[in-house]
Order: structure tokens, then sequence, then C-alpha cells
């Protein structure tokens, strides 16, 4: 099941773009833009961002526009140092809009996915794939290196899978939970992890989590001093259960678009 973003969730993002980016800096030694570099395997001196114009189109279709959806998005570019706009029509009429102003990089969302179009190459980079790449990025930023180390995933999801397997890649020991055992199976077969099957032990046995699930985490299952790296919306803690982890990484947009920005724009302006 997709969690949608809500009002409510993105109203403040733009507000808040620099306290999430602090946040990255003191708890993974990454600012925004280090860790989407990271997350796509390059640093920020193989590509020039300047300059690079970005369009984002709203969408209505389904359960239609997200207030200041596209706005936060173009603002998360823009701290990039990408030019962005978001475009005044929405939907086809937008992206034939935006590929009139010769925009490089196009981003739409609709009820399941959002994707960052490259116009000059046809390519595109997916949120749920940003996002694992970003949050693992995080994840092994703040553990030090994930390599040899326990990791637990919450969600077999799409962002649990990619996490699980790029994790596995790096040679951690990556175990899945999820309340669906026949998705933890399906991706323990293709990924080759392990399956966890009591959520609470599974928590309390691990330092490391990455959690991609919607459901929230009682503080009685939360190892003292554990790290996590969260993309799950909504956010999942409560106050009792943040006092006894060492870090949550969490924002409810940033981090996903900002790999898409960067991901998008490497397909056609790494430098050579
Ligand atoms: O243009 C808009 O304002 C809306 N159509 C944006 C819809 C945003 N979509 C979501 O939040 C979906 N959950 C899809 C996100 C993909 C998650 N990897």
């Amino acid at each position: 099941m997709m969690t949608r973003l809500t009002d409510d969730m993105v109203k403040d993002i733009i507000a808040s773009l620099g306290s999430t980016d602090r946040m990255l800096v003191s708890l993974t030694g990454m600012n925004t833009l280090e860790l989407a570099c990271d997350a796509v395997g390059i640093t920020p001196d193989m590509i020039d961002l300047r300059g690079i114009r970005v369009g984002v189109v709203p969408v209505t279709s389904g359960l239609g526009v997200i207030r200041k959806f596209s706005e936060s998005v173009a603002e998360i570019v823009r701290n990039l140092g990408m030019e962005s706009a978001v475009t005044e029509a929405s939907d086809v009429a937008g992206l034939a809009e935006a590929l009139s102003a010769g925009c490089e990089i196009v981003f739409m969302a609709d009820d399941v996915q959002f994707i960052a179009v490259n116009t000059k190459n046809g390519r595109h980079s997916d949120n749920s794939f940003s996002t694992a790449a970003g949050y693992v990025s995080a994840l092994k930023g703040a553990a030090g290196g994930l390599a040899d180390r326990k990791v637990l995933v919450l969600g077999a999801g799409r962002v649990g899978g990619t996490a699980a397997e790029l994790m596995v890649s790096m040679h951690a020991e990556v175990t899945v939970y999820d309340t669906d055992r026949k998705k933890s199976e399906d991706l323990s077969r293709r990924v080759g992890i392990k399956i966890a099957d009591d959520l609470g032990d599974a928590l309390l046995s691990h330092d490391l989590v990455f959690n991609a699930s919607p459901a929230p985490i009682s503080s009685d299952n939360i190892r003292e001093g554990s790290v996590f790296s969260s993309p799950g919306i909504p956010f999942p803690f409560d106050d009792t259960g943040i006092k006894k982890t060492k870090a949550i990484i969490h924002d409810p947009l940033d981090i996903g678009a900002a790999v898409m920005a960067v991901q998008s724009a490497s397909f056609s302006r790494l430098k050579p």
C-alpha cells in the first residue's frame, strides 16, 4: 500500500529545508547535495547543476493536486543549484509547457508514481528508487559504513525492497520484516536476505533500522541507542520512542526528490 503525502505533511517543507539540511549534516556527515550525489554513486565535483532548467508539472489525476507539492519540489531542486519553476498549466498541457520552455528535466507525480524525466535522452529517475538510495546513503553515513553490519528493513514494498538490495550489494547483513509474510518471502528469495517473524524481537536486536513501512513503531520495541533511517510516512515514532533512539533520519520529501534531481541530471550532465 502506497502512502500519499497530505497537504499537512507538505505545508512546512519549504520553510524547513534549511533545518533538514542541517539535520543531515549532523547525523550523516553529508549535506543534501552530498547525500544525493552519494546515493547516485558520484561526488558533487563530478556534476555541474547550475543553470539546468527544471519544470515541475502539477498532476490532477486520481486524488488530485497536493497543495504546495510542486512548489516544494521546485524549491528542493533550486536549493541544489538548479533553475526550477512550476508550470502554470497542469497535466499534459503542463508537460507541453515545460518542453516548450526547454526544460531539461521534468518532474511529475500521480498517486502511483513520481518521476523526473530527462528530456535530452528520455531517461527518468523514480522516487521509490531515489528514496531508497538516499536513505541507504544516509544510514551508511550515520552508521559509519554498512559492510558487515546488521540492518533490519521494515516493509518489503518498493522502497524497502530496493533498499535491501542496495544494502546487500554493500555487504550489509540484511533482515526483512513485513506484516505480509509472503512479501518478505518474495524479497528474501529475490535478494537473499533473512526474514524476521517477530517485529519486537527484530527491532530489539538491531542497532540499524531502515523503516519503509507506514506503521507506527511502539516505543517498547525500540532498542536503546538505535539508528533509524525512516522514509516511511507518516512519522512513526512517539516522544518516548524518539528519546530511546540515537538518531532518526526522516523528512517527507527532500531526500527522495534531491536524489531524483541529481540522478536525472547525471543522465546528461556528468563532467567528462
Ligand atoms: O501534482 C500533485 O500535486 C499530485 N498529483 C502529487 C501526488 C504525489 N504522489 C504521491 O504522494 C504518491 N504517493 C506517489 C509517490 C511515489 C512514492 N515513491
